[in-house]
């Protein structure tokens, strides 16, 4: 009960990397023991231009952002690079789109849980900042 109050206070917190980024939503998927993979979703804004340079999290080997394409009908991921987010832009990381994909999990990602992501972005000056977003764990299915 108390992981499932402290999970719920972190969403709804707003963490923001510099002045002008603002991750709303974070999420992920729980995953089945054995699962060497899991998804992240959120919505990343920013009122200037930003870009996503990397992602990384404790609990997994590496943080990849990728994205889904339809390839002769079958939809396939594929590792989309750096993301841009133009000045006033929300972009939105959802199933069947954009995901930060956890790769290398070092243990499966539990419904109620919260984990740690975190973000490092350059404005337009080419200006770094982070932001460590606490993303809740929601069950498989929902
Ligand atoms: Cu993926």
């Amino acid at each position: 009960m108390k992981n499932l109050v402290l999970a719920s206070i972190l969403a709804g917190l707003t963490p923001v990397a510099s002045a002008d980024v603002t991750i709303n939503e974070p999420w992920a998927r729980a995953t089945v023991p054995g699962q060497p993979v899991g998804a992240a979703y959120m919505k990343i804004s920013s009122t200037s231009t930003a870009r996503l340079l990397s992602a990384e999290s404790d609990i997994a080997k590496e943080v990849q952002v990728h994205t889904m394409q339809n390839h002769e009908g079958v939809m396939k991921m594929r590792e989309h690079g750096q993301l841009e987010i133009s000045a006033g832009q929300t972009v939105e990381l959802a199933p069947g789109g954009l995901h930060l994909m956890l790769m290398g999990l070092k243990k499966p990602l539990a419904a109620g849980d919260t984990l740690n992501v975190k973000l490092t972005f350059e404005d337009a000056k080419k200006v770094k900042s982070t932001a460590v977003v606490a993303v809740p764990v929601r069950p498989i299915g929902k």
